[in-house]
């Protein structure tokens, strides 16, 4: 049990009911977050609902815990208006009250969306100029940014996740590519949170897969080692989506369908 106390956001969503199962054995209490139903503390469990936009209950959230292991916020594309205040007031409240409270350390689940106009016959690596596809990947970027200036300023330090498609199985051809275990998750989640020296990092959120978009070079000192693979799934997935429309744009790009979700007005 490394940690004393760790702050799970976005606790209730797809990931975070995941890694509400697999933290609790790298720290002493587990905060859960959201604004979804947690249902009860279990045993070394805390529940804080907060709303991200609500700075005062942020502050709160993020007394006393050693680091955060931030999934809170809207995760697909969305209208302006939820996506600036969870993703973007809500990320600057969140480290705002990491610089209050002095924690040093968070893990910001970023996204494959932050560069999701790169085509799918492209690889490309954290330093390759960001290509949001959308409001949501927009909001990723920023969030990316901040985290940036946060380290530079106040040296708290992150590791921004590039999250792929963390799902039971890759549901399509294009999650061939992007596809992660959830077993993939927590080891990346781990080796984020124990890494020595993380500075300012990005890694892509990937698990070992034969397709892939992204080269994770320069996020080699987190020491992510992933276990999985989607090839496995290769054969059900290609049988369900024999051909693929090329006129389609999420056949082209790395994002997928969220190049074409919106306008919403
Ligand atoms: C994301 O960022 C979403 O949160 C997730 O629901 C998936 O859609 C994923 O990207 C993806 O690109 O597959």
């Amino acid at each position: 049990l490394r940690f004393k106390r760790l702050l799970l956001t976005g606790a209730a969503g797809g990931l975070g009911r995941e890694l509400r199962q697999r933290l609790p054995h790298y720290c002493e209490t587990l905060r859960l977050s959201d604004i979804a139903d947690l249902g009860s503390a279990g045993p070394r469990e805390e529940v804080m609902p907060a709303r991200l936009e609500d700075a005062p209950a942020v502050l709160q959230l993020l007394e006393g815990v050693d680091a955060v292991v931030h999934l809170g916020g809207v995760s697909t594309e969305q209208p302006w208006e939820p996506i600036l205040q969870a993703n973007i007031v809500g990320i600057y409240n969140l480290y705002e009250a990491a610089r209050k409270q002095g924690v040093k350390r968070v893990l910001f689940a970023s996204s494959n969306h932050v560069t999701g106009f790169y085509r799918q016959d492209e690889v490309i690596d954290a330093r390759d100029p960001m290509r949001p596809d959308g409001l949501y990947g927009l909001s990723k970027a920023f969030g990316e940014s901040l985290s940036r200036f946060y380290w530079d300023r106040y040296g708290i330090q992150t590791v921004c996740l590039r999250i792929g498609s963390s799902f039971p199985e890759p549901r399509n051809r294009r999650m061939l590519a992007t596809w992660m275990s959830y077993d993939d998750l927590e080891r990346l989640v781990v080796a984020a949170l124990t890494a020595p020296v993380v500075g300012h990092s990005i890694i892509f959120g990937i698990s070992d897969n034969h397709t892939r978009f992204y080269d994770n070079t320069y996020g080699a000192h987190i020491g992510y080692r992933p276990q999985d693979s989607s090839e496995p799934f290769r054969a059900k997935v290609e049988a369900g989506e024999p051909v693929l429309d090329m006129n389609d744009p999420a056949n082209v790009y790395q994002g997928g369908p969220f190049v074409r979700t919106g306008p919403f007005e």
